[in-house]
């Protein structure tokens, strides 16, 4: 096997014998077969659209959901991956009927088999390493990952009735395009960066959806202990999930909590009417190991990050959509797209109440609206001095140690900053008393990973309240811890929006060559991290 889609990837180079993550060689081979053959599926819809033709929304959704199950943490089930090989195929070996030219199609567009063996030997040679060169191995998989992390986006906004054809159109392009040799490293350096436009869009579209179905996100306090009834805890970022499950649980006596990236999910004004919702468990994906043992109650994950399970609770983890474990149930939906929960209901009930952790509040609910109606005293606060900079911490968090640097950073930070933060990364620092600034919290939390969208259009607005030209010209700092693949289009949608000197940690992604490296060096002053001193100094110059 070779993965290095994820920071923390062995060695920082690559995993070669199994994943730190979890993912084993098998499952490696069979995700990588998923994606040629997905790429293959792109290149016939591509073509077909090329033709003039229309391509059905239904393969549109196989296509994204099949990048969403390859995400970092995602789905470690080789069966679901062996399936969706097969009904992939199955899709595209219908479309190709319709190509009138077969001779411009890729090999991946016209290889095909039902045969395991036969597809474990392909697998074998269509990874990661498959492309010889590695600058332009480098900015194909960076396309990749920024794809499979916008197609995650868009997978929530599908779930909540929203599409968009362009987008749809864009990635099966894109990904066909990493098949095609003759495209230069420049055309390679200029779809990467058409990728970050369209995580704008996916992003938008994201956006759009969870307002315009759950309402604007609005400052909350969230109660970070326990009660005395069993729960139910949710993860992952689906919140159609956990709109039904919260529906489903009305008067049973089970309460559900929140567990890392679906915090968020208590600053919607839609799940506040539900009284059972009780608050957040624990922190974000990686310490799965312990807070889903003392939870007690039926865990449902709804998307990445899974950290493979102890045998003590697999059998009270369930999965949905594109999560799946091996051993683990997982919940369909229906044909008139419900989901079921009663079976975790069931258990819930029969289990101890959560063993308390923490307890306190914690706040949150900065997305752009809340945080536009704050603009008069946000932009009084800047003009007056009161608040000196804004630092952007977004992304992800992980496991390795070296990640207590941004616990450090944020507790160093003189008084008069404000950190804006969107995604997991927000437990290295949330819990933390920074106090506020004249009633401003200095942690403003804008939601899940997705709404780094909202901070973008924050930067945006005060750009136009202080009548600047640039972007860049605010006193906004990027300090942007990453990991997984949906941090990578987010990064890349804030290269679209021009936003130029981000800082990247703990450390930049193994799959940039020292070439591909040196282009977002060079074009956009994209940095690693240094020491919390010296790179406080650095961005309060
Ligand atoms: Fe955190 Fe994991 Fe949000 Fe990432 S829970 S690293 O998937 O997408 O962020
Ligand atoms: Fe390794 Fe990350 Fe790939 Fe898992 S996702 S195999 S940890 S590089």
């Amino acid at each position: 096997m070779f993965c290095y889609q994820c920071q923390e990837t062995a060695g920082c180079t690559g995993c070669t014998k199994a994943g730190v993550c979890g993912k084993s060689p098998e499952l490696a081979r069979v995700q990588d077969l998923l994606i040629y053959v997905t790429k293959g599926l792109s290149a016939v819809t591509t073509a077909l659209r090329d033709q003039g033709e229309t391509v059905s929304p239904e393969t549109d959704h196989y296509i994204t959901t099949n990048l969403f199950t390859t995400i970092t943490n995602a789905n470690f089930d080789d069966e679901i991956f062996y399936a969706r090989v097969a009904e992939t195929l199955k899709i595209k070996n219908d479309l190709v009927a319709g190509i009138k030219d077969t001779s411009k199609l890729s090999a991946a567009a016209l290889w095909s088999s039902d045969d395991r063996a036969e597809m474990d030997r392909k697998a074998a040679v269509v990874g990661v390493l498959a492309t010889e060169n590695e600058d332009v191995r480098s900015l194909r998989e960076l396309i990749i990952y920024g794809l499979k992390g916008l197609a995650a986006y868009v997978k929530h906004a599908n779930e909540l009735g929203r599409d968009n054809a362009e987008i749809n159109a864009f990635v099966q392009k894109a990904l066909a395009a990493t098949l095609d040799d003759s495209l230069s490293a420049d055309e390679l350096v200029a779809l990467t960066l058409e990728t970050g436009k369209f995580g704008v869009s996916g992003m938008a579209l994201l956006d759009e959806a969870n307002t315009g179905t759950y309402g604007n996100p609005e400052i909350t306090k969230v109660n970070i202990g326990t009660g005395k009834n069993p729960g139910i805890l949710i993860s992952g970022h689906d919140l159609k999930d956990l709109e039904q499950l919260l529906e489903q649980t009305q008067g049973t006596g089970v309460d559900v909590y929140t567990h890392s990236e679906m915090l968020p999910a208590h600053y919607y004004p839609a799940f506040k009417k539900f009284s059972n919702f009780f608050g957040n468990y624990g922190n974000a994906w990686w310490k799965q190991k312990e807070e889903f043992e003392s939870f007690n109650g039926p865990i449902l994950m709804t998307t990445n990050c899974i950290v493979p399970p102890k045998d003590s609770y697999k059998g009270r983890m369930f999965t949905t959509g594109a999560a799946g474990f091996a051993g683990c149930a997982h919940i369909e939906k229906d044909a008139e797209g419900k989901k079921d929960f009663s079976a975790i209901i069931d258990m819930a009930k029969k289990c101890e109440p959560p063993v308390q952790i923490e307890e306190g509040e914690i706040i949150g609910g900065f997305a752009h609206n809340q945080v536009f109606e704050l603009a008069g005293p946000v932009v009084e606060a800047v003009k007056s001095g009161a608040i000196k900079k804004f630092f952007v911490m977004a992304g992800c968090d992980g496991r390795q140690k070296s990640r207590n640097y941004y616990t450090d950073f944020a507790a160093a930070l003189p008084k008069d900053t404000v950190i804006l933060t969107a995604g997991c990364a927000k437990y290295k620092y949330n819990k933390l008393d920074l106090g506020d600034i004249g009633g401003i919290p200095r942690v403003l939390d804008a939601g899940q990973c997705n709404d780094s969208y909202s901070l973008a259009l924050i930067a945006l607005k005060l750009k136009e309240v202080f009548g600047l030209d640039d972007i860049n010209e605010l006193p906004i700092a990027y300090n942007i811890a990453w990991y997984e693949q949906k941090a990578v289009i987010v990064l890349l949608a804030l290269l679209h929006l021009g936003v130029k000197n981000i800082h990247l940690g703990p450390t930049l992604p193994a799959f940039l060559s020292p070439n591909v490296a040196k282009v977002l060096v060079d074009t956009f002053g994209i940095a690693g991290i240094g020491t919390v001193e010296d790179d406080i100094r650095l961005f309060l110059n």
